[in-house]
C-alpha cells in the first residue's frame, strides 16, 4: 500500500490539476493564501554528504512521526528529483509500515524550485540542504534554490547569519521580489546543514555514524522546529 505516498508532479487525476484550473492555469501563479501551509524539504545529506540512505530513510520517518501531530493542518513533503530516487522509495516504504497519516505527510517528485509550476504543488516553505557557510553554488538542491531565488537571498541570509553547524537550521523569510516568492508563491526557505561523510567536504565524519545520526535527527528537528515557528 505504498503508493498512497506516492504523489508525483505529472500525476493525472491528483488535486493538483483542479488546482491549477482554478488558477485558470496563468504562468505567474502565487498559490492562494488560503492553501495549507506545506513544508517541502529534501533528503538532508544523502547525496553530496554521502550519507546512508536506509539510516536516513529510518531518521525523517522517526521525525516525521515526532512532529505530524504538532503541526496542525500543515503538511510536510519529501522530495527528490527522480522516479527512481532510493530515498523516497525507503521512506514511502516506512512511512507506510507506521502508518503515518499520508494527507499531512507525503513524497513528491520534482525540482524543488518549481513544485506549484510543473507540479502543482503549492508549498510555502522549502527547505535547502546548504552548506557550512550559507554560500550558494557548490551542486545539488543548495544550487537549485539559490538560482531560482535570486541575489534577494543570498543578502536575506546573509543578514541573519554568516554560517552555520552541522545540525542547525535558519530560517529566512524570502522578499517579496525573489522570483521564487513571485512566481512559486514560496514565502520562507529553511537553510538546513546536515552531517558529512564526503572526505572531499568540510567536516567529515569519517563514516562515524554515532555522531552522524544524532547530527542528522537534530538536523531535522531544526528544520521541523523552524517550520512550526513560522506557522505561529
Ligand atoms: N529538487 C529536489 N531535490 C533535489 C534537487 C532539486 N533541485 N537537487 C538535489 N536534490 P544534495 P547534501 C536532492 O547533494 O547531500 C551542496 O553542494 C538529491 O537528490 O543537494 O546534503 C551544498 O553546498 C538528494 O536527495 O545535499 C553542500 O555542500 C537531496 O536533494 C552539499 O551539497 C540532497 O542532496 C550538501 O549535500
Amino acid at each position: 500500500t505504498n503508493h498512497k505516498f506516492d504523489r508525483q508532479g505529472d500525476g493525472i487525476g491528483s488535486t493538483n490539476l483542479s488546482e491549477k484550473q482554478e488558477k485558470g492555469n496563468k504562468e505567474t501563479s502565487i498559490c492562494p493564501s488560503s492553501d495549507i501551509p506545506t513544508l517541502a524539504f529534501p533528503s538532508i545529506s544523502t547525496a553530496d554528504f554521502q550519507f546512508d540512505h536506509d539510516k536516513a530513510s529510518d531518521i525523517i520517518v522517526e521525525k516525521v512521526g515526532e512532529f505530524i501531530s504538532k503541526l496542525g493542518n500543515a503538511r510536510l513533503v519529501l522530495v527528490d528529483l527522480s522516479h527512481g530516487s532510493k530515498i523516497l522509495s525507503l521512506v514511502k516504504a516506512k512511512a507506510a509500515r507506521k502508518n503515518i497519516d499520508s494527507s499531512k505527510f507525503f513524497t513528491f517528485v520534482g525540482n524543488i524550485v518549481n513544485l506549484s509550476t510543473k507540479g502543482g504543488l503549492c508549498c510555502s516553505v522549502i527547505a535547502n540542504a546548504a552548506n557550512w557557510r550559507l554560500k550558494s553554488g557548490g551542486g545539488g538542491v543548495n544550487a537549485a534554490i539559490f538560482n531560482a531565488a535570486g541575489a534577494d537571498l543570498e543578502a536575506a541570509t546573509r543578514a541573519r547569519a554568516k554560517m552555520l553547524h552541522p545540525g542547525q537550521a535558519l530560517v529566512v523569510p524570502l522578499p517579496s521580489a525573489s522570483p521564487l516568492y513571485l512566481r512559486e508563491g514560496v514565502t520562507h526557505v529553511i537553510h538546513v546543514l546536515g552531517p558529512n561523510m564526503n572526505p572531499q567536504r568540510p567536516n567529515c565524519l569519517d563514516n562515524d555514524y554515532n555522531e552522524g545520526c544524532k547530527l542528522l535527527r537534530q538536523a531535522y528537528t531544526s528544520l521541523f522546529e523552524g517550520f512550526m515557528s513560522i506557522l505561529k
